[in-house]
């Protein structure tokens, strides 16, 4: 039996114009492989011709199976168009969706896109597993815990939550070898090196109420050990020459041992590699004796969710950390030498003018790196239920649910459109600091490179798009997937274009 894993046609992240193959896709490809089903993975962004290559693909080969993966809410709709037209390619494929929003929102994403016959809820590796063996051995499937589908009656089935497992030591290493590693949209723009993205863990202790990956995980945290993610990043460097990376783990360090064992292996290896590593405030000042050793090992920046300057906002979303945490954690990452890069989430329901002048002040004296994010109710997290329920969301188009774009109005400001400019003023107004025109100048090569590639490229685009209206960059070879279906239309039926999201 035949399975296909498709990654569907995004917009690929505009903010560095790079993409990733997906470290969750790459790793139950790894597992399929392990458990030997004829397996194929198809990162569509990637292709030259996305949607025409995806319908060919299907029309020629004629997997059984195809697996969709929806690893952000924005992406969703890319996957519902890639399940319509596979089933419109192939009526016979059994499409199968797995991903944190089809996994939250399971019955809504089924009853919007009849394409898609099963979801997988929750961690994809054994429920696959399952899912693939029962169709193989035309088994029953309501015996494989984990999957969501609409039954004949079109009723809502869920088989029930599949518990994690328990050690993640127990996966292979994620299957590079069937990702296009060398195609130019693979890399993080950093100094001329090759980057990556990589995962290591899974989930995190917390419950800060906006937070899909603590939602997903139910507030449980695993880990590879450290010997293992030596072995993959070895692997990553000998054979695929990467040596930057932005660990995607939400929380590196939540148990210390976590940080002493990447010392260790990394020191010992000598592997000359760099990285990114996310943690929280508390969790840097906790182990402000182990930030020279991570400097050692090659981390040259930490990426914090600080959010707010304020801690009644901190306390309302239920960070559990203050903003003298944030000031001290700061702090301590530049006395040892390491870049700061905070998370921010502007568009809290009682900011006023004065609070963004405050937040703007505050943290633009202190970080290297501003991720700046408007407040998002992402479906499954506690803050998309509360939010909901208090008719606060404004715009349920999922495509904006990327942090980017303002989906729910504040006290004082009830256009979305107008939070989006505010968002965008703030933006600018950073960047075009003097602090920030001496970064490109910066003796710090990667914080140097960093800066002349956002400014000259991204944000001068903003720039020219705001001013004189010239387009916003996408990649090259992207299509939307209307076009793709009024460019082809005299093949398609008007059901298929009227599914089109
Ligand atoms: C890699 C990554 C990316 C890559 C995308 C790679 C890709 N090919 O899609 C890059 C760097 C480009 C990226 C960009 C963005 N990302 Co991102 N990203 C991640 C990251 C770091 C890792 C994802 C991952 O692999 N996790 C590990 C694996 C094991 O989990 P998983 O992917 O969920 O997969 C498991 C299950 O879901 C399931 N599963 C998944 N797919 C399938 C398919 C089938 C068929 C089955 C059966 C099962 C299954 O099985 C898998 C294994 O158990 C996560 C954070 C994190 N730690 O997870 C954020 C995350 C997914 N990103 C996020 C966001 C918001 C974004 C951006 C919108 C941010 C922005 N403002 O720019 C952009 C997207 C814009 C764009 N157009 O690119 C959010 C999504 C939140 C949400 N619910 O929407 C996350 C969770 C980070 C966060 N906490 O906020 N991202
Ligand atoms: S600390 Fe970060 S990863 Fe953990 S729950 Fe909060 S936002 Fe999510």
């Amino acid at each position: 039996m035949r399975f296909l894993l498709v990654d569907p046609p995004h917009k690929i992240w505009t903010i560095l114009r790079a993409w990733t193959p997906s470290p969750g896709c790459l790793q139950l490809l790894a597992y399929l492989e392990r458990e030997q089903f004829d397996i194929e993975y198809m990162d569509c962004t990637l292709n030259e011709n996305p949607w025409r290559d995806l319908e060919e693909k299907i029309r020629r080969e004629k997997p059984e199976v195809v697996g969709i993966s929806v690893i952000c809410t924005a992406f969703v709709y890319d996957g519902m168009n890639a399940a319509t037209l596979i089933k419109a390619a192939n009526p016979k494929t059994i499409v199968i969706m797995g991903g944190e929003h089809p996994s939250f929102m399971a019955e809504e994403t089924l009853r919007d896109c009849p394409a898609i016959d099963y979801i997988c809820v929750g961690e994809g590796e054994v429920t696959l597993t399952e899912f693939l063996r029962a169709i193989e051995k035309k088994q029953d499937l309501s015996k494989v815990v984990g999957l969501a589908h609409l039954n004949e009656k079109g009723d809502f089935v869920y088989t029930g939550d599949r518990p994690f497992i328990e050690d993640l030591d127990v996966l292979p290493i994620p299957a590079y070898h069937l990702a296009k590693m060398e195609h130019p949209f693979v890399t993080l723009p950093s100094e001329g090196r090759r980057g990556l993205v990589v995962n290591f863990s899974r989930g995190c202790l917390w419950d800060c109420t906006f937070c899909s990956e603590s939602a997903f995980y139910k507030k449980t945290w695993r880990r590879r050990s450290p010997k293992l993610i030596a072995d993959e990043l070895q692997l990553l460097k000998e054979k695929y020459n990467r040596d930057i990376f932005y660990v995607g783990d939400n929380t590196f360090n939540v148990k210390r041992e976590q940080g002493i064992g990447f010392i260790e292996e990394m020191l010992k290896r000598k592997m000359n590699q760099h990285f990114w590593l996310q943690s929280r405030a508390d969790l840097v000042i906790r182990d402000e004796d182990l930030l020279d050793g991570f400097r050692e090992a090659g981390v040259y920046q930490f990426m914090m969710g600080l959010e707010y300057h304020s801690d009644s906002v901190l306390e309302d979303i239920k960070k559990h950390q203050s903003v003298e945490q944030a000031v001290k954690a700061m702090e301590l990452l530049k006395r040892h030498k390491l870049m700061v890069m905070a998370t921010l989430l502007i568009g809290h329901w009682d900011e006023t003018e004065n609070d963004r002048t405050e937040f703007f002040n505050f943290f633009g004296k202190y970080v290297d790196h501003f991720g700046l994010n408007l407040i998002t109710p992402l479906p499954g997290t506690p803050l998309f239920y509360q939010m909901k329920q208090l008719g606060r969301i404004k715009d349920w188009d999922y495509r904006n649910y990327d942090y980017l774009h303002a989906v729910m109005s504040a006290k004082e400001v009830e256009d979305l459109e107008q939070l989006n400019l505010i968002y965008r003023d703030i933006m600018r107004r950073y960047y075009w600091r003097p602090r920030e025109m001496l970064k490109l100048f910066s003796s710090n090569p990667i914080l140097r490179h960093h800066h002349r590639y956002y400014i000259t490229k991204v944000a001068f685009n903003i720039m020219m798009h705001e001013i004189f209206g010239t387009p916003i960059w996408v990649q090259p070879n992207y299509q939307e997937y209307k076009d793709y279906l009024v460019e082809r239309k005299e093949e398609l039926p008007k059901e298929l274009m009227a599914l089109a999201k």
